[in-house]
């Protein structure tokens, strides 16, 4: 017979992640009449899932109290529990271990008693009920049994087994939004949304376009390349996602006076930067706010790209530089009226993810615009080619919107989960992926309607 033992894999104090391989019947932590137990996402008892098959689930009490772990079984008699990394939540998962009767592992051999419950280790229940079924029940002589703990100290760890990523145990892990703050973050955007067109989208998460599309992506058969399509769709549309409150972010750049300003005011409509003729003169990260293509946009105006000037004004770039690596675009703005510069060549080497505008191509070319292949020629000044500018604008920042009622992850957290799901799915993990997207519709599906 096999001792039935808990034993702490990783070290005591805060963690990412707890782990425990629990060694003993698997079944005794599903049975009913004991309070504390296993519940897997799934709903099968976990004498009845398979060895190797990663499972969420919840450790539960009687009374309500529950602590969320990622199990699986790793032999028909030795688990191990992956829990959130907090001393508090280890601490509570091996109590409720220990209630369900398996024996605290501890370093040092059981002491002379007849058994091996100690003041924590067999509570009224689990002497009346659990503990003494016939077979199950061990004491410390029988210690010795098949199960040969490998942990001797604290400094000595056994290699942790077996999920099949840290990116799945950590997004099942994650701290979940309750159904209640999901419904609350959820009207909050739609009350936020920037435009009426990201209040569509917001409006239809609020009433469980997401939930819906993965409760039908669960219903195809894991192996079909459908669900890995869905996903990698689903997770494209987390820009969307990210910028239904909060505008994307542009960033015209270019050398002094190739009319950046100009073009901004032209596209936002009216006089907002300084336009001078002095080089220098747009001296911080201007930014305004408009919608394109009814998504929402601000647009920053930056200090002019040169080298040299004055302190000041090299502080204006090394902000917009900052501001710059944080955007969504960049528009590249390259003077059509005056010839390629040095500079303006090593701003589209700087910047080779841009989109490049040829400004002022009301003035006779000063260069062949063919040089710069995919350029959009433009005036500020006759309002030429801003139509065209405002759609390329548009395809680049959303290049397939989602349709009424299509899914779309809202937070990091839900973008982590889709993440995770997809990357165990390419691998063909599929009971992996399975269960980072069941955790998350069991957590959410009653909150939308
Ligand atoms: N003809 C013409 N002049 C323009 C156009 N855009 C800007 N300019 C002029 O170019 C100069 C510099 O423009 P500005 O927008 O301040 O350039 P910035 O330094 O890049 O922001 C100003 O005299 C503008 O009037 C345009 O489309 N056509
Ligand atoms: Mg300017």
């Amino acid at each position: 017979m096999v001792d039935p033992v808990h034993e702490r894999l990783t070290p005591r104090g805060r963690g990412a992640v707890s782990s425990f391989r629990v060694t003993g019947p698997p079944d005794w932590l599903d049975l009913p009449v004991a309070a504390p137990k296993f519940r897997a996402a799934n709903g099968q008892p976990l004498a009845q899932q398979p060895v190797g098959a990663i499972l969420f689930g919840a450790l539960s009490l009687a009374g309500g109290a529950r602590e969320e772990v990622v199990a699986c079984r790793l032999s028909f008699d030795q688990l191990e529990l992956h829990c959130h990394g907090g001393e508090a939540v280890a601490t509570r998962v091996a109590e409720l271990l220990t209630e369900a009767g398996f024996r605290p592992h501890s370093h040092t051999p059981p002491s002379s008693a007849p058994t091996d419950a100690g003041p924590n280790a067999s509570p009224p229940g689990m002497e009346s009920g659990l503990a003494n079924q016939p077979g199950m029940r061990s004491t410390g002589s029988e210690a010795t049994g098949r199960f040969s703990p490998t942990v001797t100290g604290d400094t000595e760890r056994p290699n942790l087994s077996p999920l099949p990523s840290d990116r799945a145990a950590h997004a099942l892990l994650a701290v979940p939004e309750t159904a209640a703050q999901r419904r609350h973050r959820l009207r909050e955007l739609v009350l936020r949304a920037a435009t009426p067109r990201t209040a569509v989208v917001a409006h239809a998460q609020y009433h469980g376009a997401l939930v819906r599309e993965i409760v039908a992506l669960l219903q195809w058969p894991p192996s079909s390349p459908e669900v890995i399509q869905r996903l990698r769709r689903l997770l494209a549309l987390a820009s969307v996602g990210r910028h239904l409150a909060e505008p994307f972010a542009v960033g015209v750049v270019g050398r002094p006076n190739v009319g950046k300003s100009s073009l901004i005011n032209a596209l936002l409509g009216f006089e907002r930067s300084i336009v001078l003729d002095l080089p220098g003169t747009t001296r911080d990260v201007l930014t305004s706010e408009t919608a394109c293509g009814g998504w929402p946009i601000r647009l920053a105006d930056t200090a002019g790209f040169r080298a040299g000037g004055e302190e000041l004004e090299q502080q204006g770039i090394a902000r917009a530089r900052d501001w710059l690596a944080r955007a969504d675009l960049v528009l590249l703005a390259l003077d059509g009226s005056q010839g390629l510069t040095a500079e303006d060549e090593s701003l589209r080497a700087e910047f080779p993810a841009a989109l490049t505008v040829i400004t002022k191509c009301d003035l006779p070319p000063g260069w062949n615009p063919a040089l710069v292949a995919g350029g959009l020629r433009v005036s500020a000044k006759t309002k030429a080619g801003l139509a065209d500018l405002l759609t390329a604008l548009t395809r680049r920042l959303v290049p397939q919107a989602p349709a009424a009622e299509e899914g779309v992850p809202t937070s990091e957290a839900e973008v982590a989960q889709l993440e995770a799901a997809l990357g165990e799915w390419e691998q063909g993990h599929w009971a992996a992926g399975r269960a980072c997207l069941l955790a998350w519709v069991e957590g959410n599906q009653g909150a939308d309607q």
